[in-house]
């Protein structure tokens, strides 16, 4: 097609193109999340409903982008790794974060009746996304375990101050009594207080969500007694600690260069 004398236009149109072979993390982040778990009732602390429903669309997310290897979800935000190698969209910022938000966003609103039956969605949730090149396994290692520890901190702060406040305390009492405290006095007085060993708290509150693909082997029929197996790729949803090294060990092929 001729060029039209408007063309010129696009040569306004800047790159964003991201690093080429650094991990890129795309995080997004429920908008004003504070508001819409409170006007649509979300248990507190933790509304194990809203993290499964969020774990869905992490899920859908990973399903439809191949590249993206890895997701971690706490609260109302998610963290998708794209690998180092991909070159996804020429790798560019806008095309990549609005993708992934606007796939989680919409399949958040497409599945909030399985997660909330009979709960009227009030309005339409927004998430904003950002994209994040990190250089090295170690410090995507990192950067994940980062999250998990907020994870984690923030589930005992809550905990105890829900606690607090559900059996009477005003929210400034407790406030009072957990500011400034360590790990192991929260502990206690979970114990102490309310009967509740930390680390028996569901695993989806105190570790997170993490989403990724992993081969199985599925039967899917028998002939003459004898099971036919085929490879599957399945998607799945896990809530162990990613800090260690345990868990890269067990599952190389996430951050392996095999797939
Ligand atoms: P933002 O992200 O700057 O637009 O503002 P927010 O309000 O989304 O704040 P953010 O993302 O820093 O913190 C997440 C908020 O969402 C926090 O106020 C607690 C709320 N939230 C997340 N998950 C749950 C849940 O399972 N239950 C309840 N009750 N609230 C939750
Ligand atoms: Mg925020
Ligand atoms: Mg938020
Ligand atoms: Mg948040
Ligand atoms: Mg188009």
């Amino acid at each position: 097609m001729a060029n039209s004398k408007y063309e010129y236009v696009k040569s306004f149109e800047q790159s964003d193109a991201l690093l080429p072979h650094t991990w890129i993390v795309i995080r997004v982040d429920g908008r004003g999340f504070t508001r819409f778990a409170q006007v649509h009732g979300f248990q507190k602390p933790n509304d194990e409903q809203a993290l499964h429903l969020m774990n869905e669309c992490a899920t859908a997310v990973l399903e439809d982008i191949p590249d993206i290897c890895f997701g971690y979800g706490v609260s109302d935000e998610y963290s998708f790794v794209l690998r180092k190698n991909s070159t996804l969209f020429q790798r560019r910022a806008s095309k990549l974060v609005s993708i992934v938000v606007s796939l989680f966003s919409a399949t958040y609103v497409m599945k909030w009746g399985r997660y909330f039956p009979g709960t009227e969605m009030q309005y339409a949730p927004s998430f904003d996304g950002r994209a994040v090149c990190y250089p090295s396994d170690t410090i995507l290692r990192d950067y994940l375990s980062w999250r998990q520890v907020d994870c984690h901190v923030n589930n005992q702060y809550n905990t105890c101050y829900w606690s607090l406040v559900h059996s009477g305390c005003s929210p400034a009492e407790a406030q009072n009594v957990i500011k400034g405290t360590l790990a192991d006095f929260k502990n206690e007085l979970l114990h102490t207080r309310f009967g509740i060993n930390y680390n028996d708290l569901p695993a989806i509150f105190r570790k997170g969500s993490l989403v990724f693909k992993r081969k199985d082997e599925n039967i899917v029929k028998v002939e003459n007694g004898v099971p036919i197996k085929r490879q599957k790729t399945m998607v799945v949803v896990s809530h162990e600690d990613l800090i260690k090294d345990s868990f890269w060990k067990e599952n190389p092929s996430i951050l392996g260069s095999a797939n």
